[in-house]
């Protein structure tokens, strides 16, 4: 069978032995990521259809109730998680507090912990951009069998046991690593199946895609501004473009298949950035490192970071290794230069 006939089902089974924790349970979590990322691909593909389906906020052509699609992605990843009785925990941008799951027998006998940004970028829904979903998994490191607690989800991200994101774009795709390579399955919507469609992906060493929302230029740390300009200027010809969709997932993607680097700096008016360390930095920065690239805050790397609060912020450059080590030498050499 050639190697992009492979279902993501097929995939799981063949991969489980490889991974050390092979319960079975994590299998069970990548199981349920997939399941809900079919549901909420449905959802996200029929948005445009809400003038004719029943707009936000009124009912629907089926006397339902319109949900606002963030709030319906995380109703949907959250239900599929404690329906399998998987996890003992859920942490979610969309949450306040995490939540804990005890299972039906209340035992509080499973080991892990899954952390989400159910629809990250869904202001672009009503543009019809790419949006996606961004999902990271720990073991607890309280005692099984007892509550989870705060300190289950405060973890390095260098203890994730996996990561990954699934893209609703032209095609809905799942993307995800549990340590052993980064591996691309593309959702055939007619049958409802993903299948390997870019097996062992690789950010390319070196690329001249640098992505970052240049409209707060004026709010840029010196190095940040200081790297703009080298890549804008025209030393032999243009090497570089200027690519920014506004939505993590796609922006990422997009760097991983053609090389380039994300930039979310710290701004004057984000003084720790925009993105959360926990559900967005540090399972794209798995990812990243898992296919050869980087992720730091341009100073540290971001899965060494150990986190404090649920939702705290994080500055986030990520994406070809030489590139983002280009953005971090900016970053020192304007540091020092105020010394
Ligand atoms: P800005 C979406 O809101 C998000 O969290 C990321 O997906 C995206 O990269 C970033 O924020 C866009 O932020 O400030 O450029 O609109």
């Amino acid at each position: 069978m050639k190697e992009h006939n492979k279902t993501l089902g097929e995939f799981i089974i063949e991969n489980q032995a490889a991974f050390k924790y092979s319960s079975g349970e994590l299998s069970r979590i990548i199981n349920s990521i997939r399941l809900a990322a079919k549901v909420v691909s449905y959802k996200v593909s029929k948005a445009g259809l809400v003038d004719i389906i029943g707009a936000a906020g009124a009912q629907n052509i089926q006397g339902e109730d319109q949900q606002k699609l963030d709030v319906y992605a995380n109703e949907v990843f959250i239900q599929t998680l404690i329906n399998r009785e998987i996890v003992c925990g859920i942490a979610s941008e969309e949450n306040d507090e995490f939540i804990t799951v005890e299972g039906s027998d209340k035992s509080h006998n499973n080991k892990y912990v899954v952390l989400i940004d159910p629809l990250d970028g869904s202001s672009n829904i009503d543009v019809n951009v790419s949006v996606g979903t961004i999902f990271s998994v720990f073991r607890r490191i309280t005692p099984i069998g007892t509550p989870v607690t705060l300190e289950d989800f405060l973890q390095p991200g260098i203890n994730q046991v996996a990561a990954g994101y699934v893209i609703y774009g032209t095609s809905t795709m799942l993307v995800y690593t549990t340590g052993c390579g980064v591996n691309g399955f593309t959702l055939n919507p007619a049958i409802g199946t993903f299948y390997l469609s870019h097996p062992n992906m690789q950010f390319p060493k070196d690329g001249n895609i640098y992505s970052t929302n240049e409209g707060n230029y004026a709010y840029f740390p010196q190095g940040v501004k200081d790297y703009i300009k080298y890549c804008q200027v025209e030393e032999d010809e243009r090497p570089y473009t200027s690519r920014y969709i506004g939505s993590l997932v796609a922006d990422i993607h997009r760097n991983m298949i053609k090389g380039g680097v994300y930039i979310y700096s710290t701004i004057t008016t984000a003084p720790k950035g925009k993105l959360r360390l926990l559900y967005e930095c540090n399972p794209i920065a798995f990812i990243a490192e898992q296919a050869g690239g980087k992720a730091s805050d341009s100073f540290n790397r971001i899965m060494e970071i150990i986190p404090t609060e649920l939702h705290e912020r994080a500055p986030f450059f990520c994406g070809s290794y030489n590139m983002v080590e280009k953005v971090e030498d900016f970053m020192l050499k304007a540091k020092l230069s105020k010394y």
